[in-house]
């Protein structure tokens, strides 16, 4: 099926991709993360085309291209081979490669084609309520609930920004390595200005990956997740972050997944458009000499 950004044609020479990654094998409850692109691209001709902020027309500066919403395989190597070569893809032909999930567990093939175009270690800011460390879960090893330590293991380096849940293992993970940093919700709040520093630090001078749950937004915000943890970030924390990583370091990719669509409202699916506006709106103003001392 094949449905636009923004409902508009595809553009000839297009700077940003959009994968829609409807995968959806491994969630272990509520089901409904399979739905999360096409309700995505469904309600983004709803949004107003201008950048208010950076006074701009994404879609005019930098242009969408929108590769078609296919079923995956059941198989889930065979499925994170299909998105994999679609971000390969995206990024042969110059795109910056924006994913939808789907679970989570599609971050992991869109991670591998980037370490193979930029190298080990790639820096991942992960935004999220979970950690996503486990090493198993429910007797498999790539699922939503490990995908960020089998991206360690493809040579990720993993900034964790809003979480406020995991298990012992996770804690135990996290405390001894050297690959991931944990930063609870409570202290994104409790001190904005120093993650942000923390930050710029991170990403400066190099090349890095986001990867975007939904359930890192309080659930008043975006309830449309399987598990809606409370005590999350809301939209001005989440885009001070994304504004601060993609004008101090270079983002070669992101994903936003586990959006859940729910059929009492579209909230959650209309910011996660919001969200694939915002960060093209912010590509283009980067590409036209954008900084962060003229954002503030
Ligand atoms: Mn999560």
């Amino acid at each position: 099926m094949k449905l636009t950004f923004l409902g508009l044609p595809d553009a000839e020479e297009a700077g940003v991709a959009l994968i829609p990654a409807p995968l959806e094998l491994t969630t272990c409850w509520k089901k409904g993360t399979w739905e999360g692109p096409f309700e995505i691209l469904k309600v983004s001709p709803h949004l107003e085309f201008f950048d208010e902020e950076f006074l701009l027309e994404p879609y005019k500066e930098i242009g969408f291209f929108t590769y078609p919403v296919e079923e995956l395989p059941y198989d889930i190597q065979d499925a994170l081979k299909l998105i994999s070569s679609r971000v390969e893809d995206a990024l042969k032909k110059g795109m910056f490669p924006i994913t939808l999930g789907g679970e989570h567990t599609v971050s992991l093939a869109c991670v591998k084609p980037l370490v193979k175009t930029y190298g080990r270690p790639l820096k991942v800011i992960h935004l999220d309520a979970h950690p996503d460390l486990r090493d198993e879960y429910l007797g498999t090893k790539v699922n939503h609930a490990t995908v960020m330590k089998r991206i360690i293991e493809e040579g990720g380096n993993i900034l964790s920004i809003g979480i406020r849940t995991m298990s012992k293992e996770e804690y135990l993970f996290a405390r001894e390595s050297s690959k991931v940093r944990l930063i609870p919700a409570r202290e994104v709040k409790k001190d904005l200005e120093e993650l942000l520093a923390e930050i710029k630090s991170f990403v400066e001078g190099d090349c890095f990956y986001l990867s975007l749950d939904m359930d890192v937004f309080d659930p008043s915000l975006c309830p449309g997740v399987g598990t809606p943890e409370p005590g999350g970030l809301f939209w001005e924390e989440v885009w001070e972050i994304l504004k601060t990583a993609f004008l101090c370091g270079t983002p070669v990719g992101m994903d936003i997944v586990e959006t859940m669509p729910l059929p009492s409202h579209h909230i959650t699916e209309y910011i996660a458009a919001r969200l694939i506006f915002k960060v093209s709106a912010l590509l283009a103003w980067k590409n036209k000499g954008g900084s962060l001392e003229k954002a503030n």
